[in-house]
């Protein structure tokens, strides 16, 4: 079976083959973590984070928590997509209305391009946490639409193409606070901003996934289906713990799931996944893919407080989607 993955082909993509002696179907770079928490002047962390290619090498949104524990989006610059200049400041978004100003704090981003434009989502305070909307076409300026959703909902993503004519998100509805529930759900929209055609798409399960799941990267197109790579959450005696797994979902109707896995995929096990400002977090955000060589860099917050990267090949990871299925 050749697994065909679409998209913009990159041949200078970060890669590091398996370790030796790793039979993992997703593998960790040697080079973790790739972001420090103090890399701008005032961050006290930097960790759920979205990129893209862009020009040359790579562009990218990154969540910056400030010394001050704001929560802030700043843009970022990469050759590689391993060494990042991340703004000292955060995106100052131009505003479709004022009223969208009264955010007191925006976080964990994904980025996506559709057509000419690149979009960003992220969790958008508007009298409690939901789903902000905005765009750029240069990473430079930066506008903000309307608020995709009522609150409360976190893990916006959009979809990397119109299906079916219409703009698609997956999104988490939840609550105000660390909400203990959690289900993903798609919905639909002709213009980005009036979404409907609401559909469920993925419950919670056992185990890793048994508390509450959300999207994670723009899902990529395969001819498989759409892989929607994701977090799942357990609750243990000391708290919530965040691992990573993958779905495919089908490419005409995408609230449908076709396989989804049992097995995480990544866990939190290295010392900067489970020491940190919020312990025991995998928390993924983007992933880049090479259509020709088959390889995928998933980039991932790491215990809320630095950006790790992860890679895996489409073929193998399909098949470890399939023969896990739950
Ligand atoms: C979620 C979000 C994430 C965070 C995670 C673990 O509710 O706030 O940004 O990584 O909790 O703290």
């Amino acid at each position: 079976m050749a697994v065909k993955m679409y998209g913009q082909a990159l041949p200078n993509i970060p890669w590091e083959d398996r370790p030796e002696g790793s039979n993992s179907v997703v593998w960790r770079s040697a080079k973790n973590p790739i972001i420090a928490r103090d890399t701008t002047p005032t961050s006290n962390s930097i960790f759920n984070s979205a990129v893209v290619p862009f020009g040359e090498g790579y562009a990218g949104v990154f969540r910056c928590d400030n010394t001050a524990r704001e929560m802030r989006i700043h843009a970022g610059r990469s050759q590689d997509g391993i060494n990042w200049e991340i703004d000292p400041e955060p995106i100052p978004f131009q505003l479709a209305d004022q009223e969208l100003g009264k955010s007191r704090y925006k976080y964990d981003p994904r980025v996506v391009l559709i057509e000419d434009t690149y979009y960003i989502t992220w969790c958008n305070d508007y009298h409690g946490p939901t789903i902000g909307v905005g765009y750029t076409k240069d990473f430079k300026e930066f506008y903000q639409l309307e608020n995709a959703f009522l609150p409360f909902n976190r893990n916006g993503v959009l979809f990397p193409r119109k299906i079916n004519g219409k703009y698609v998100m997956l999104s988490r509805p939840s609550d105000n606070g660390h909400t203990p529930f959690g289900d993903i759900f798609l919905s639909e929209s002709p213009d980005l901003i009036h979404w409907g055609q609401h559909r469920h798409v993925m419950a919670t399960a056992g185990g890793w996934q048994s508390t509450k799941i959300g999207a994670g990267p723009i899902p990529i197109e395969t001819s498989e289906g759409w892989l929607m790579i994701y977090h799942g959450v357990l609750t243990s005696c000391n708290g919530y713990v965040y691992s990573m797994g993958a779905a495919l979902l089908d490419l005409e109707q995408p609230w449908k799931v076709r396989y989804r896995t049992r097995p995480y995929l990544l866990s939190p096990q290295e010392v900067y996944e489970c020491v940190g400002d919020v312990p025991n977090v995998v928390f993924p955000c983007a992933a880049l893919t090479d259509p020709a060589t088959g390889r995928i860099v998933i980039y991932y917050g790491a215990a809320d407080t630095v950006v790790a990267i992860a890679y895996t090949k489409i073929e193998e990871l399909v098949e470890f989607i399939k023969a896990n299925n739950l």
